[in-house]
């Protein structure tokens, strides 16, 4: 047989490159890992507060009050750092600390501390405090943990639950510890913001539009009535008289005709 080696190399060419691909089926993707919405509810995170263990010193901590830097001082304790609250002439002068913005959401977070007295008294109630202000209302103050009972002899942990569901648009967040006699000075160490619930972060919009009425189920305004069967009475029977008359009529009727 003699094929040219231009036929050849056209039949190699047709083999090499068949005109229609075989068609792979794609394999379906996997599902994503990373959902597209997430809940609206967010996990509990972590402590938002700086520095809460005062082991890295004072800062960002300052005193509640604009005038009393001298009255928030470093102490080493049985705890490492804390802070020593003293010289107060206010129940509500106590370490403070401004939280990141970034970090507060609406929703309830958990505040917790441990306190112990220095001098001054032997027991006093100590609360950790929230102020929340805003754009529309300025300072507010929706909460505090428990005012628990300290001491001199140990740390005394002080917790508590805290809504920052206020209204408004949230500006500055600050917590602050204060205990209830001015002359008790005391420590607070450990302070911790932990957030447990956030509220949703979209509210639905109340529609403005008039509710569809529900289908009324209307109570029917008179009972369907059993038709009464039209029993009518039988006609009453003609009496004896009532017949003889009728064939006094009829003869006599007949005897007019007869005659006529
Ligand atoms: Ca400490």
């Amino acid at each position: 047989m003699n094929i040219s080696v231009s036929c050849i190399a056209q039949l190699s060419c047709l083999f090499a490159n068949p005109t229609t691909q075989p068609t792979t089926a794609q394999p379906t993707p996997p599902p994503s890992a990373n959902p597209t919405s997430f809940p609206t509810t967010a996990q509990p995170t972590s402590n938002i507060v700086v520095n809460g263990n005062f082991e890295a010193g004072l800062d960002p901590w300052y005193m509640n009050r604009w005038d009393s830097a001298y009255m928030l001082e470093l102490s080493d304790t049985d705890r490492g750092k804390s802070a020593l609250n003293k010289d107060r002439i206010e129940n509500w002068n106590g370490v403070q600390q401004t939280l990141s913005l970034e970090d507060i959401q609406k929703g309830d977070y958990h505040l917790s501390c441990y306190g112990k007295i220095q001098s001054g008294t032997t027991s006093d109630y100590l609360q950790l405090t929230l102020r929340i202000t805003t754009a529309e209302y300025g300072a507010t103050y929706p909460g505090w943990s428990t005012r628990t009972l300290i001491n001199a002899n140990d740390w005394t942990l002080v917790e508590g639950t805290v809504s920052t569901n206020v209204p408004g648009t949230i500006t500055e967040v600050t917590v602050y510890a204060e205990a209830e006699t001015v002359s008790t000075n005391y420590w607070v160490d450990d302070v911790e913001v932990v957030l447990i619930s956030a509220q949703p972060t979209s509210n639905p919009t109340p529609s403005t539009a008039n509710p569809t009425p529900n289908p009324t189920t209307k109570s029917p305004t008179s009972f369907p009535t059993t038709p009464t069967p039209t029993t009518k009475s039988p006609t009453a029977f003609p009496t004896t008289s009532e017949v003889c008359f009728s064939m006094y009529l009829y003869i006599l009727s007949s005897n007019i005709i007869c005659s006529s």
